[in-house]
């Protein structure tokens, strides 16, 4: 992989101008960043675009008479045999599934190396090893390209591979400091729950009413601040009050069927930026949340601390969440439609899928089914679908399912063995959906 970091370098000094192209969401917006920011320490102009998807025929509109390099991150692993034609130099960064390698691109994949591309590595923190091949003194946007790995949840059950050293580093720097506490990024425990889907309580998250209530019936002052519970306050009182927290949120969520994984997952190692104790958790959901919304830009704004970019993002996040934690909140009592091997269900926003198939899946649906989100938009069928970790083990690839099953309706997809998409031709979502069910079903008793 380092040979091919050095071949990017290389390439890089002998251009002026170059066109980034990232993908819109927390890994993709962040990676984007991180390299933008290298290419400009490193003297040269780049133009950044930020997309939800690069089909084919869309690469014409990254190229003019001018583009002589083209930088593509946590975008673009599935194009290299169409990249490979392009009349300008090309470097790929990204983790998605590894389909081909062409000598011309230059590839840095995770994947390609023995790495595994959905925990070691993510389009940002590739981004960042780009960066630091440019110039050391670019280890400050390390925060930054972490910010995207979380937005992946790569860190999820402790980070691994590069992944890890990067994180390592930047503490042994002074950049960031890791805190093991509740996994809650709200100011306080109340906003939390109400606020955040992720824990998503049954009959409680995102209902005020029933957040008071429950606060009152297991006597928890909703107002305790989480920055206060960590293992580092010494602070004995505070100490008990996170554990109680902590056994009170995981009794709930027993009740509620959830797997051990997750409950496990409730105290977790915190990421805080420094100086400036940003949460890396609560960064990587505003940025996810701007793509969201359209507005990958306010994203970066808020990377390179633009004024009111902050209050802007929050606002967005509010605007996104709870558009999750509604259909959430429907979907508890109207759950998803099971076949044999997968469950599905249908929203009227494409954006939102994602989040609420894979909270779903964990916190309220069948654990032991893949979630797959429809959305009719446009004259398309978008598709998310999300598994588990336990899933994958027993053989699940969901980046198999979207590809075969979307291109047998006369659609596109892919993406990681435990989170996907697809877009297929509207009136072809129950023929995809009986395909991604036999698919699911082979790979699982195989
Ligand atoms: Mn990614």
């Amino acid at each position: 992989m380092q040979n091919e970091l050095e071949r990017a370098a290389k390439a890089v000094r002998s251009h002026k101008f170059v066109r980034v192209i990232s993908h819109y969401d927390a890994d993709g917006i962040t990676g984007g960043f991180v390299a933008t920011k290298a290419l400009i320490r490193a003297g040269l102009s780049p133009h950044l675009t930020m997309t939800k998807s690069l089909a084919p025929e869309d690469l014409s509109d990254y190229t003019d008479a001018g583009t002589k390099l083209m930088i593509f991150v946590d975008i673009g692993a599935s194009l290299i045999d169409i990249l490979e034609e392009m009349d300008t130099d090309v470097i790929v960064l990204d983790h998605h599934r590894f389909v081909s390698e062409k000598d011309s691109v230059i590839y840095v994949n995770p994947n390609r190396f023995g790495l595994n591309g959905m925990k070691d590595l993510s389009g940002s923190t590739t981004a960042l090893l780009f960066a630091l091949v440019l110039d050391d003194k670019n280890w400050d946007l390390a925060p930054f390209a972490l910010a995207g790995a979380f937005g992946d949840r790569q860190h999820i059950g402790g980070l691994s591979g590069p992944n890890r050293l990067i994180a390592e580093q930047a503490v042994k720097k002074g950049l960031v400091t890791i805190k093991r506490q509740l996994r809650l990024s709200e100011k306080t425990v109340y906003d939390s729950i109400l606020y955040s889907p992720d824990p998503f309580i049954k009959g409680i998250t995102g209902r005020a009413q029933q957040v008071e209530e429950f606060f009152r019936t297991v006597h928890i002052d909703g107002d305790t601040e989480i920055a206060d519970m960590t293992d580092d306050s010494g602070d004995m009182e505070m100490f008990e009050t996170s554990n109680y927290i902590n056994s009170i949120i995981t009794l709930q969520l027993i009740k509620q069927g959830c797997e051990p994984e997750t409950l496990e997952n409730l105290v977790s190692d915190v990421y805080y930026t420094l100086p400036g104790r940003q949460n890396i958790d609560d960064l990587s959901s505003l940025v996810n949340a701007c793509g969201r919304r359209g507005k990958s830009g306010l994203g970066f704004e808020l990377m390179n601390g633009t004024e009111g970019a902050e209050a802007e993002a929050s606002a967005l996040r509010e605007e996104h969440r709870s558009l999750i934690r509604s259909r959430l909140i429907e979907l508890e009592s109207d759950p998803p439609e099971e076949k044999e091997a997968i469950q599905y269900f249908y929203s009227d926003e494409a954006v939102i899928n994602g989040a609420v198939a894979g909270i779903g899946r964990e916190y309220l649906f069948n654990r032991d089914k893949p979630a797959f989100g429809l959305a009719v938009v446009a004259g398309k069928v978008e598709i998310s679908a999300r598994g588990s970790t336990k899933l994958v083990k027993n053989g699940l690839n969901l980046a198999e399912v979207c590809r075969v099953a979307a291109e047998k309706v006369g659609g596109r997809g892919g993406g990681h063995a435990i989170a996907s998409g697809a877009s297929i031709p509207e009136g072809k979502d129950e023929e995809f959906l009986k395909l991604a069910d036999e698919l699911v079903k082979e790979q699982i008793t195989l």
